[in-house]
C-alpha cells in the first residue's frame, strides 16, 4: 500500500491512543506508558443510549480492544513528568518493565492487524506531541514502517471543528482546548485518571463521542497516513548491546535512577555517564609495562655483577 495515499473508503477502526513519556519535547522524550484502545466505527454510529438527564458521559463501547503497557525508558524522567504520571525510571525498573523494542513494536503491529481496515490513531494534541514520539521511537528501532498502513487524525483539531460548527460555541470566545478542559466542559466534571494512558484514552474517547457521527465524518475527511509525520528527534546509532533487544539508544545519556529519583530506589543504569574512567585505566597500564622491563634489566645487570666477582680470577 501507498503511505502516502489517503484512506480508500471510510476509516473502519479509530485507535484511540495516549502516550506518556519522561518529559516534554525539548528534552527528547522517552515513553514510559502506552495505551491504545481500538473501536470500530459502527460503535460511534449507533451510540448507546444516555444512561441519565445530559450531561451525562457517554458508556464505552462494549466491544473494544484495549493495549495498555508500562515501558522502561532507558533514561530518566524529568521531575515534573514523574509528579504528573506517578511514574519513574526508577519504579518501572523495579517493576521489570522493558523497553520501547522491537517485540512491543511487533506488538503494535500485532495490534493493528486484528482490526478491520483502514485504522485510524486519535491522539489528543497527537500532530504536536504523540505521533512524533511514536515515530522516533520506530525510527530508532529501524522500524518505522510499522504503522505504515495507518492514518492519523489530532483530537484538538476535530474538537475545535465540532465545537465551531455547534451551536454551543460562543463566536469569538477562546477556549481551552486541553483534554481535560474539553471533557468538562461537556460533561460537567473532571475527567478520572489524568495523566495515565490508559485514563487519558478513556476521556478522549468520551469527548469524541459527544458528537460521533461528526467526527466520524470529519476524520474521513482529514484522514494523513501516519507515514507523513515526521520524527520527534533523531536516534543516535547504537553504541553497544542492550540487555534486552539491539535497540539504538536516543541521542539524550542515560542516566541511572538514583541520579534524578534519589527516593526510589539505586539500581545502576547499564552506562557509566563518566566515559572518561575508563581511558584513565588505560594510561596507568601504559606506565606499568616500561616500570617492569627497567626493574627486570636492573636485577639482570646486578646478577651479573655479582657473578663476575664471584669467580675466581685466572
Ligand atoms: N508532560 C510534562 N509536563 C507537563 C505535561 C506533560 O512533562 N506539564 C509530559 C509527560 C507526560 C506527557 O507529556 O507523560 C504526556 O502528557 P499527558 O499526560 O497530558 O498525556
Ligand atoms: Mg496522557
Amino acid at each position: 500500500m501507498d503511505s502516502q495515499a489517503p484512506p480508500q473508503g471510510p476509516v473502519q477502526t479509530l485507535i484511540f491512543m495516549d502516550l506518556e513519556a519522561t518529559g516534554l519535547p525539548f528534552s527528547q522524550p522517552k515513553v514510559t506508558e502506552l495505551c491504545m484502545l481500538a473501536i470500530h466505527r459502527c460503535a460511534l454510529e449507533n451510540p448507546p443510549t444516555p444512561q441519565g438527564p445530559p450531561p451525562t458521559v457517554p458508556p464505552l463501547p462494549r466491544v473494544v480492544d484495549k493495549l495498555s503497557l508500562c515501558v522502561a525508558p532507558g533514561k530518566a524522567c524529568s521531575p515534573g513528568a514523574s509528579n504528573i504520571t506517578g511514574l519513574s525510571t526508577a519504579v518501572l525498573a523495579a517493576h521489570g518493565r522493558q523497553r520501547f523494542d522491537a517485540d512491543l513494536a511487533n506488538l503494535l503491529r500485532a495490534f493493528l492487524q486484528r482490526q478491520p481496515q483502514p485504522w485510524c490513531l486519535v491522539a489528543h494534541n497527537g500532530d504536536r506531541y504523540d505521533f512524533p514520539l511514536l515515530q522516533a521511537e520506530l525510527a530508532a528501532l529501524g522500524l518505522a514502517s510499522v504503522l505504515d498502513g495507518a492514518f492519523c487524525i489530532d483530537s484538538i483539531a476535530a474538537l475545535k471543528a465540532l465545537e465551531h460548527a455547534s451551536s454551543s460555541s460562543e463566536p469569538g470566545s477562546r477556549k481551552s482546548y486541553s483534554l481535560g478542559n474539553i471533557y468538562t466542559r461537556l460533561y460537567r466534571q473532571t475527567p478520572p485518571d489524568s495523566h495515565t494512558a490508559e485514563g487519558d484514552v478513556l476521556a478522549l474517547v468520551s469527548i469524541c463521542q459527544w458528537k460521533p457521527q461528526a467526527l466520524l465524518q470529519w476524520v474521513d475527511s482529514h484522514a494523513r497516513p501516519f507515514g507523513t509525520v515526521k520524527p520527534m528527534y533523531k536516534a543516535e546509532a547504537p553504541t553497544g548491546p542492550s540487555p534486552r533487544s539491539s535497540a539504538a539508544t536516543a541521542t539524550a545519556p542515560l542516566v541511572t535512577a538514583r541520579d534524578t529519583c534519589p527516593n526510589l530506589g539505586s539500581r545502576k543504569g547499564p552506562q557509566s555517564p563518566f566515559p572518561m574512567k575508563s581511558h584513565g585505566a588505560s594510561s596507568t597500564e601504559g606506565l606499568l609495562a616500561p616500570l617492569g622491563l627497567l626493574a627486570f634489566l636492573t636485577l639482570a645487570v646486578a646478577t651479573l655483577y655479582g657473578l663476575t666477582l664471584a669467580m675466581p680470577a685466572q
